[in-house]
Formats: structure tokens, C-alpha cells, sequence
């Protein structure tokens, strides 16, 4: 570790591959999965509701044609889309008090009190994002759909949660496959308003940058058994903090009921677990808390073979990048 130097931009290599290196070049980091697509999935619940599926595209082009330092555009929602969200809403609100993380419950009530989470209607993305700017700096841009695993988490890098804004199906309302705005909303938001769960967040995205192919599927599975189904200890009971447990009724009530296995959370092995994204997940890791997570997470991330090391600069709002050979 005798010389650290700053590498410039252009200087790509296999040894220091293309990444974003400031939030404005996350428009290209947009590659999307074709996955649960209402078009493709004969399965899905909107396969055979064509105007469904009109509606999906609309909201997707606006997603395609969003640009770094845009408000992220209005939608007008329909009655049917405020009506499935009203469904979603209310089932939170009976079961948060209960089985929601105390972070979790902390901003929901600060997000009523804001009359941004309100029954009757869906919140906009930019009223969320302005929201959160104010807690911890995070900010949102919209997604047509699912992102690839790098593009997705090397946004948290820069504090920037690429967010979908169309509207699951009518008929499946307490639980979907993919993501979708209810989601979002309800499962991410509230604890991307949390400090210190907005910092385990952005690190996750900062140990992306750059990784190697099989890193970053170690990551993303990190990811998902935290951010996405995660759950901890809060005195002796355990809690949901995962959004993809706040978001569905059906999973919630699943994975705190003696059905599925919980195991401790230890970054090693939950990187190894494979899982799937069709059904209620058979196994969850229990964080002891979010401090105890990241503490976790760095000694894991500090083992990964990346040959140099990223840092953010709050200042410049770029990723500096340190080769320490
Ligand atoms: N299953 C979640 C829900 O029904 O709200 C959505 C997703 C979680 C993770 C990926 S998609
Ligand atoms: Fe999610």
C-alpha cells in the first residue's frame, strides 16, 4: 500500500472497467431485465388485460426518456391504480404496528404527517424524492422495469434509487413478482429515509463498482436477503425491514409465521444462498441490527478481489477511485 493514486476517467482497462462515475451517467446504467413482463409472461395477471399492458408501456417510455436533473415526470393515476394501492396501504397499516421495524415505522409516521402516505392516492415519485433529499440525501429516478443487478445498485452509489412507476395488477394485489411503484413506495422508501440504513444501502453500491461478474451476483443476493427480505431482532422479537415483506400482505404474514427457516445474517454465507423470485422465499436472515449488518458487510466487502478501492465525494458527487496495489 506504498502509492494511492487517483485514476482518471478515460483510463479504462480490464484492471479498471467502465463504471459511473457521477450520477449524470446512470442514464446509461438502464439495461433492463425481461422478466415477470406482462408481455412475455403468459402468467402474468396482466397477459390477457390489453389495457393493461398499454398502460405499462406509457409509463415505460417516460421512464426511457428521463435524463439526470429532471423532476421525475407527473403521472395522473386512474381510479383502479389508487384503488390497488389503497388495498396495499391499508394492509400496512394493520400489520406495521405490529411486525415493521421501529426505522420503519418512524418515517411512515413522518410520511402521513407529510400527507405524502395517504389512502386515497398514490404518491408521486417526486414528492418521495424531495422527501427523502431532506433525510439522507437519497433521491429517486424512474425504471421502465427491472434492472440488471449492476446497473441497479451501482445507482445506490450515488444515493440514487432507480424506482418503477407503473402499478401492479388489480387482481394481485398482496403479492407481485416484480417491482412496481406500490412496492417501492411502501417497502423502500420509509427506510431509505433511515441514516443509517441509507448507509449500508450506498455501500452496497459502492462495493458494485466495478466488481467482477460473479461479485456482483454475490452482492445482489446480499441484496436481496437484506433490502428486499430482510428481517432483525427489535428486543426480542424479530421484525421485517426488507421491502419486498412490507410490500406484500401474503409474504409478510409467511415469513413471520413457522413456515420458512431463519438464519442468522452473515454476509458469507447468505451471498451463496440461492434463491428465487416466483414464490414466498423459504429461507430469511435476521440481522442483529442495521449497525450490526454493516459492520458485518465491510469486513465481507474488504475480502472481495476488486484491485482498487471507490470512495464518494459528497463534495463533487463523484466516485473517486483508488488504486491501492
Ligand atoms: N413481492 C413484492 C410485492 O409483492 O410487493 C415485490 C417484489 C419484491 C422483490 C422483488 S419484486
Ligand atoms: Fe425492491
Amino acid at each position: 500500500l506504498s502509492s494511492v493514486s487517483l485514476l482518471g476517467d478515460d483510463n479504462v482497462s480490464a484492471k479498471n472497467p467502465w463504471f459511473p462515475r457521477h450520477a449524470s451517467d446512470l442514464d446509461n446504467c438502464n439495461h433492463l431485465m425481461t422478466k415477470y413482463e406482462p408481455e412475455l409472461d403468459m402468467n402474468h395477471p396482466g397477459f390477457a388485460d390489453k389495457e393493461y399492458r398499454i398502460r405499462r408501456k406509457e409509463i415505460a417510455e417516460i421512464a426511457f426518456g428521463y435524463k439526470y436533473g429532471d423532476p421525475v415526470p407527473f403521472i395522473s393515476y386512474t381510479e383502479t391504480e389508487n384503488k390497488t394501492w389503497q388495498s396495499v396501504f391499508n394492509t400496512v397499516l394493520e400489520l406495521m404496528p405490529k411486525h415493521a421495524c421501529i426505522e420503519y415505522r418512524r418515517v411512515f409516521k413522518m410520511l402521513q404527517d407529510e400527507n405524502i402516505f395517504v389512502q386515497d392516492r398514490i404518491p408521486q415519485l417526486e414528492e418521495m424524492s424531495s422527501f427523502l433529499r431532506r433525510q439522507t440525501g437519497f433521491t429517486l429516478r424512474p425504471a421502465a422495469g427491472l434492472l440488471t443487478a449492476r446497473d441497479f445498485l451501482a445507482s445506490l452509489a450515488f444515493r440514487i434509487f432507480q424506482s418503477t412507476q407503473y402499478v401492479r395488477h388489480v387482481n394481485s394485489p398482496y403479492h407481485t413478482p416484480e417491482p412496481d411503484c406500490i412496492h417501492e413506495l411502501l417497502g423502500h422508501m420509509p427506510l431509505l429515509a433511515d441514516p443509517s440504513f441509507a448507509q449500508f444501502s450506498q455501500e452496497i453500491g459502492l462495493a458494485s463498482l466495478g466488481a467482477s461478474d460473479p461479485e456482483i451476483e454475490k452482492l445482489s443476493t446480499v441484496y436481496w436477503f437484506t433490502v428486499e427480505f430482510g428481517l432483525c431482532k427489535e428486543q426480542g422479537a424479530v421484525k421485517a425491514y426488507g421491502a419486498g415483506l412490507l410490500s406484500s400482505y401474503g409474504e409478510l404474514l409467511h415469513a413471520l409465521s413457522d413456515k420458512p427457516e431463519l438464519r442468522p445474517f452473515e454476509p458469507a454465507s447468505t451471498a451463496v444462498q440461492p434463491y428465487q423470485d416466483q414464490e414466498y422465499q423459504p429461507v430469511y436472515y435476521v440481522a442483529e441490527s442495521f449497525e450490526d449488518a454493516k459492520d458485518k458487510f465491510r469486513r465481507w466487502v474488504s475480502t472481495m478481489s476488486r484491485p482498487f478501492e471507490v470512495r464518494f465525494n459528497p463534495h463533487t458527487g463523484r466516485v473517486e477511485v483508488l488504486d491501492s496495489v
